[in-house]
């Protein structure tokens, strides 16, 4: 078993300082060595926490309401084909963020490599209390991380190459093959998209309703059999309890064991080439952090093929 981890300590796409720090924090906190040592896996790994700080354009004023878009774009641009170079050998592709605006370059990394390699579209299935969809005129914070899904799909589109003009028709994913879970605080303008494009989504009142396991089962008809799957897993999805420490926290959330069972669903699929961990910030909660920071491992390492017997 292949694995491709790529560590981005950036965050750019939204206004708290700390979520940078995550990367380092996870991989302290033993998850790569267990991913080794108990789940067999070869890794592949730079050693390196990617902050990109070169590429950073010392100017970038705002632009349609996006706040640090040149930033944003020159680090997923590169982060992009980094993913890309790992997916298009077959590795699987771990990335921890950072916040949520680097799916902008993990997802545009999977989905050319998943083209190419494979001549298949792939799906992509987001768990967040955000849907993370906001075009960036109707964005009401003008932050980023709340955008990624826009640009993914071409929902929000912009040509001029230092600001996302760099994503091409290889690397977008089709609002057919995207799949929510664990939606609760979602602005007006995506509600209006989510409806317009029948996207699927799953809130938290639809796994009241009809409990994880049913959700997990249609998020996954949804999508189809053999399809390839990008798990994109912002662990502001778990309950404040599980994860307190990150950005934007929403009560009412996912348990530990729902957010680890999609996990386990999603790998026990076959079909998952990637997933990402963003949005763990060790820096917001003092007594919070290191449960936090081990919710966030717990949360890989079922993707990846832990079980629990
Ligand atoms: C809000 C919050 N929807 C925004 N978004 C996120 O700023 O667009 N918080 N992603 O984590
Ligand atoms: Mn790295
Ligand atoms: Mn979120
Ligand atoms: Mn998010």
């Amino acid at each position: 078993n292949q694995l491709g981890v790529v560590a981005v300590g950036f965050n750019g796409g939204q206004m708290k300082k700390g979520v940078e720090a995550a990367p380092m924090a996870l991989i302290d906190a033993g998850l790569l060595t267990q991913l080794r040592d108990d789940l067999d896996y070869e890794i592949h790994h730079d050693d390196i926490i990617h902050y990109y700080e070169k590429d950073i354009p010392a100017e970038d004023p705002d632009h349609r309401n996006m706040k640090k878009p040149r930033a944003v774009s020159a680090v997923t641009e590169r982060l992009s084909s980094q993913v890309y170079n790992y997916a298009k050998d077959g590795k699987f592709v771990l990335t921890l963020g950072g916040d949520h605006s680097i799916a902008i370059g993990t997802i545009s990394g999977t989905a050319k490599a998943i083209r190419e390699r494979l001549g298949r579209e792939m799906a992509v299935i987001w768990v967040d209390a955000h849907a993370d969809l906001n075009v960036p005129e109707m964005s009401p914070s003008g932050n980023i991380h709340g955008m990624p899904m826009a640009f993914l799909t071409r929902l929000a589109r912009e040509d001029r190459p230092d600001i996302f003009g760099w994503l091409k028709d290889e690397h977008i994913v089709s609002t057919r093959k995207l799949v929510y879970i664990g939606l609760r605080d979602v602005d007006r303008g995506e509600k209006q998209l989510l409806r317009e494009h029948g996207i699927k989504a799953f809130s938290m009142h639809d796994i009241d309703r009809h409990g994880i396991g049913r959700v997990v089962e249609m998020a996954l008809a949804h999508i189809g059999n053999d399809t390839p799957i990008h798990l994109s897993f912002d662990v502001d999805a778990l309950d404040p309890q599980w994860a307190p420490s990150t950005g934007t926290p929403v009560r009412g959330g996912l348990t530990l064991r729902e957010g680890d069972f999609i996990c386990e669903c999603v790998h026990e699929t076959g079909n998952l080439v990637a997933m990402d961990l963003v949005e763990v910030n060790p820096s917001l909660e003092s007594v919070g952090a290191a449960e936090t920071i081990r919710a966030g491992c717990s949360l890989v390492r079922s993707a990846l093929g832990d079980t629990l017997l």
